[in-house]
């Protein structure tokens, strides 16, 4: 094997060598075999023993057994002193919660008598992968692809290791290739790849995970030969059926498509001047008769913008292109909506539409892989940031309003809803390129699985099973976590403005790299200024939130102070808060991003000889690249607004001319 086994890195529990334990189950199939598999391997690096099959005098005994009345993936786990019941509406659910035994024997989070019981917070919790048939990922940084070679499906030992690291965290759906179906993607629809994508999705199905396909919404005319796409085409139509049921008959345990259409020159229905609910309500009368799923993506809007144009703004879009077909999606469409108006910025306001939609199913979207924070590159713990999006009050009038609660059907009774992440993996030995980008791929699973964990939880839990519980290595760790999405925010573009980078790639400052394109993200500063009025006085954008939302986003007062230069264009002299102008802020905030980074590292560099040397050097590395690239971003912004207001740091520190 020439990969890590990140966070399921079983590894001897002191005291408990040599202990007994057997396995006993009536079920059988697929998943209990990996269930035995992972039992296997887990108890033979922590006890130095592998469980008995059946019941054997002086072994702790695990007992997994079905419940029929409770959910398929929920689980039980109760402890006693010579037993271990793990009970399940499924075979998924056993698979669960034998994770979170093994989870909690490794992490000695297991004494005494406990009972436990699990339900998902949310029933889809789905991987996004941007990986293309050539074999590399669109916004991946942790090498090419282990799903797709030169226009080949790739099935081997890694696909499995892929699939149980997923099912330890509870993600029960994978798209394996990217929403942009470009080359030979729309093929993967046809007998072409037939064979390897069935071995795929046996192995996934063994882990509980269904597997899906992004699709192109040209493909009647790409691969099936037609003259139209025309979603109200009888032909189109029939194509559809035929190709789905031809996929769904094959591919076992099979979930569905994601869709992005008439986005950022995807192809969809707006060619035939048909809407967004034409097609996605076409596809799910073909996917319907097997039980599959549409997930339609909202992230639309102008792409060929004109810097000139200010009225037209592109965090208004996905709200104007889905706010009126809200009710007009059949039950198995998901509309699938990014957390934030414009695209996954180191900070941006929720996303309107989740208040908005009242009669559609929803699923937020969060990007684990780190095109705008940092490219694996920089360490940045997301987990604060998404469970600040779950918590996010809509105010949209229901009893339950959170986005946690809209997302996961606790409001509406949904049950085709919940949360995918685009995610961070690739073939690197390490599979998510910096180690600690590990914890945002675990924290993903955890948090869609169960959605009231904190970040601080996460964190603890993922540095024990992939580093050991040493108090220093989990005290000093969880500390970077915690303190790099709030170091990161700092020296990166101000105040949730976003954008400050370099075009196409988007890593690196560059405070005009968008600032003449075509992609609607602009900052307009000026000597005196920053930013662009999103109020009622300007696009408008605060007003597609409910009240007092919108009315608290519409003015620079009472707008929070993090977004306030997403909402308003603010005078470089503003005084904030703290007192000081927003130029102060701007230079302060810059300063201190870097300086934590500093201490990131000095955190990282005192747990030498406490980690393992490879793994204690690859991260090393990384930090002492951050700690001069932050630099970069604070010198830079700092520079530019200098040299735009010619008014020097008050508090003296070096700004370069
Ligand atoms: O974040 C942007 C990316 C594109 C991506 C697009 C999307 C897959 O820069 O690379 O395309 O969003 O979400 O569709």
């Amino acid at each position: 094997m020439d990969y890590t086994k990140v966070w399921l890195n079983y590894r001897p529990i002191e005291g408990a060598q040599g202990k007994k334990h057997c396995v006993c189950t009536r079920e059988s199939g697929a998943v209990i075999d990996n269930i035995y598999a992972e039992l296997d391997t887990a108890f033979a690096a922590m006890y130095g023993e592998k469980p008995a099959r059946g019941l054997t005098d002086g072994a702790v005994k695990i007992d997994l057994f079905l419940d029929k009345t409770m959910g398929k993936e929920s689980y039980r786990i109760e402890k006693s002193d010579r037993t271990i019941d793990i009970a399940s509406g499924g075979q998924e659910g056993l698979l669960y919660g034998v994770f979170e035994l093994l989870r909690r024997m490794q992490t000695g989070t297991l004494e005494g008598n406990v009972r436990l019981e699990k339900k998902p917070s949310n029933p889809l919790r789905m991987a996004n992968h941007w990986d293309n048939m050539e074999g590399t990922i669109e916004r991946g940084y942790s090498g090419m692809s282990f799903f797709f070679e030169n226009n080949e499906v790739i099935v081997n030992e890694r696909t499995r290791d892929y699939a149980r690291m997923m099912a330890s965290v509870g993600i029960n759906a994978s798209v394996i290739n990217n929403v942009n179906v470009r080359t030979t993607a729309p093929w993967l629809l046809t007998e072409r790849y037939r064979a390897p994508l069935i071995e795929m999705a046996k192995i996934f199905a063994g882990y509980g995970i269904r597997l899906f396909l992004s699709l192109n919404f040209a493909s009647p005319v790409r691969v099936g030969g037609l003259d139209t796409a025309d979603p109200c085409d009888e032909k189109v139509i029939a194509w559809w059926k035929e190709t789905c049921r031809d996929l769904f008959e094959n591919v076992p345990n099979f979930g569905g498509f994601l869709v992005k259409a008439d986005s950022e020159g995807e192809f969809g229905p707006f060619a035939y001047g048909r809407t967004h609910a034409d097609g996605a309500n076409m596809l799910a009368d073909a996917v319907r008769p097997y039980g599959g799923i549409i997930v339609w993506r909202c992230f639309v809007y102008n792409c060929q913008q004109d810097w000139r144009d200010n009225v037209t703004d592109r965090a208004c879009q996905s709200y104007i292109n889905f706010i009126g077909l809200d009710g007009q999606f059949a039950d198995n469409v998901i509309l699938q909506i990014k957390n934030g108006p414009v695209d996954f910025q180191v900070r941006e306001p929720v996303h309107p539409l989740f208040g908005g939609l009242k009669h559609t199913n929803m699923m937020l979207e969060v990007q684990v892989a780190q095109e705008y924070t940092g490219q694996q590159r920089h360490v940045c713990y997301l987990l604060p940031e998404f469970r600040e999006i779950l918590d996010f009050k809509t105010c949209n009038g229901e009893k339950y309003d959170t986005v946690k609660d809209l997302i996961s059907g606790k409001n509406y009774g949904y049950k085709n809803c919940g949360i995918a992440a685009v995610v961070n993996t690739g073939n690197d030995a390490n599979w998510t390129g910096h180690d600690l980008a590990a914890a945002n791929l675990y924290g993903f699973g955890r948090i869609a699985f169960e959605d009231t964990l904190t970040p601080e939880q996460i964190a603890r839990e993922w540095i024990a099973l992939t580093y050991g519980t040493d108090e220093q290595v989990m005290e000093n760790i969880e500390k970077i976590l915690m303190m790099s999405w709030p170091a990161y925010e700092k020296y990166n573009a101000p105040l949730a403005i976003g954008w400050m980078v370099n075009p196409s790639y988007h890593f690196g400052p560059n405070v005009d790299g968008y600032e003449y394109d075509r992609w609607g993200t602009y900052h307009r500063i000026s000597h005196s200024a920053i930013g662009r009025d999103r109020s009622s006085r300007g696009t408008g954008y605060a007003q597609q939130y409910p009240e007092p939302l919108a009315s608290m986003y519409n003015e620079i007062d009472t707008c929070p102070e993090e977004l306030l230069l997403f909402f308003h264009r603010v005078r470089f002299d503003h005084v904030m808060k703290s007192g000081e102008t927003l130029l102060q802020h701007i230079y302060d905030t810059h300063f201190e991003g870097a300086e934590d980074v500093e201490k990131m590292a000095a955190l990282w560099d005192a747990l030498e000889g406490k980690i393992e040397p490879e793994a204690f050097a690859r991260v090393k590395e990384r930090l002492a690249f951050q700690v001069e690239h932050s630099k970069e971003w604070r010198d830079r912004i700092n520079t530019y607004m200098y040299r735009m207001t010619e008014i020097p740091d008050a508090k003296g520190r070096k700004i370069y001319e």
